[in-house]
């Protein structure tokens, strides 16, 4: 049986953290898409994800990325977050967008260029002192389009040395997530193309280096549950980048396409005991809106996690393992079906009204009426988006 007072207590207790680039505009390589009353700056992104937190109350934290939300004072930008109710979260670097990192950035093989690489990712530590920010986010478009065009395993070599020194110049309680991603932009190698190799280099790199997993970053038909599995049995589960793919990186709304693999990941996650904050798991959304209205969009994100995680929270652990040990396969997993097929949105509702909040987090923001609102204010100047 479960506990439905701990199911609530970890519901409650869970926090989502909300990408700024999230709110700005984006699009594909082949259109972006402008909407109305979108960001101008990263404060106004914080005024965005503030309202996020108002509609759903598990969502304070935002990530920023370098340079897209560069301002001249971050403590500032800290001091405004604080008084929305927000905290800055992971700092994402940023080695992709410049035209010397063509051929790559840390695994560059020119001196000169890995320098600079390994420059921004110091300077985003020195923006994580400024901010408080616990994790720096690290993904490298490096790799090579053609066989032969540089050497795999230097490649490596220089990638190790660079993490190295990133890693020398954290804080106590600052920690690298090493994000992998297949392809692209690269198509022939990439240099962190899967949990593998990140994993390699963290356990070299020692416990404040551990992996992230963005749901979107895997060949199709990858079982991420089994790496969530893996990595939280060794202590080396940083986070996820969550968002939601039909084919490669596609940064739709988590858990859109495919909500059972959602639940089947949490469900690793719950057992594991990784929702606990003492384990460290940062649950962050990797999305871009480009269709749909950005604000709604997170908030539909944040409930999807949330109904995902209150199923895996609901099955029943006992029976399952005892389906498990017996070797009555049917049994074991019809007590997961079970769970995967519980309508968990009563639930969810009881708990933000037990928590102040409107039972319905679309509603709440629609009555808000804060998208009139910034569509009228929010005119002039240069709006924020996707590598702006
Ligand atoms: C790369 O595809 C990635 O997932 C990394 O996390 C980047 O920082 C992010 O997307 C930007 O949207
Ligand atoms: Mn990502
Ligand atoms: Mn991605």
């Amino acid at each position: 049986m479960t506990d439905l007072s701990a199911v609530k207590a970890a519901l409650k207790s869970q926090r989502i953290e909300t990408p700024s680039w999230g709110y700005g505009n984006s699009g594909t390589r082949f259109k972006v898409f402008r909407q109305a009353g979108v960001p101008r700056d990263p404060y106004e992104k914080l005024d965005d994800a503030a309202q996020v937190q108002a509609a759903t109350g598990v969502a304070p934290v935002v990530s920023l990325h370098i340079p897209w939300d560069r301002v001249d004072d971050f403590a500032e930008l800290g001091t405004h977050a604080k008084k929305h109710g927000l905290t800055l979260g992971a700092i994402n670097s940023n080695v992709f967008q410049d035209d010397d990192f063509k051929l790559g950035s840390v695994t560059n093989a020119d001196p000169a260029i890995r320098r600079k690489a390994l420059d921004h990712l110091l300077e985003c530590v020195d923006i994580m002192d400024q901010t408080g920010s616990r994790d720096l986010k690290l993904w490298f478009s490096d790799g090579t389009n053609y066989p032969g065009q540089d050497d795999i395993r230097a490649r490596q070599d220089r990638l190790a040395e660079a993490l190295a020194a990133v890693y020398e110049r954290l804080g106590d309680d600052q920690r690298m997530l090493l994000e992998y991603k297949l392809f692209e932009p690269a198509f022939y190698t990439t240099d962190v193309p899967d949990w593998g190799t990140s994993y390699a280099h963290c356990l070299k790199l020692g416990p404040k280096a551990q992996v992230v997993v963005d749901t979107g970053h895997h060949a199709p038909g990858t079982n991420i549950e089994f790496i969530v599995a893996f990595l939280l049995r060794e202590k080396k589960l940083g986070g996820f980048d969550f968002n939601s793919r039909f084919y490669a990186d596609d940064d739709l709304m988590v858990g859109s396409a495919d909500p059972f693999q959602l639940f089947r990941i949490l469900h690793e996650v719950a057992k594991n005991n990784g929702l606990a904050a003492e384990t460290g798991v940062a649950f962050m959304l990797d999305q871009c809106h480009n269709i749909e209205a950005k604000i709604p969009a997170v908030i539909r994100s944040v409930m999807n996690v949330q109904e995902a995680t209150a199923k895996a929270l609901l099955v029943d652990l006992d029976a399952l393992t005892a389906g498990q040990r017996s070797g009555d396969v049917l049994a074991a997993n019809a007590v997961l079906m079970d769970a995967y097929n519980t309508d968990v949105r009563p639930l969810l509702a009881e708990i933000r009204q037990e928590q102040g909040l409107n039972p319905d987090p679309m509603a709440a923001y629609r009555d808000s009426r804060w998208q009139q609102q910034i569509v009228a204010g929010r005119v002039g100047g240069e709006q924020a988006g996707w590598g702006a």
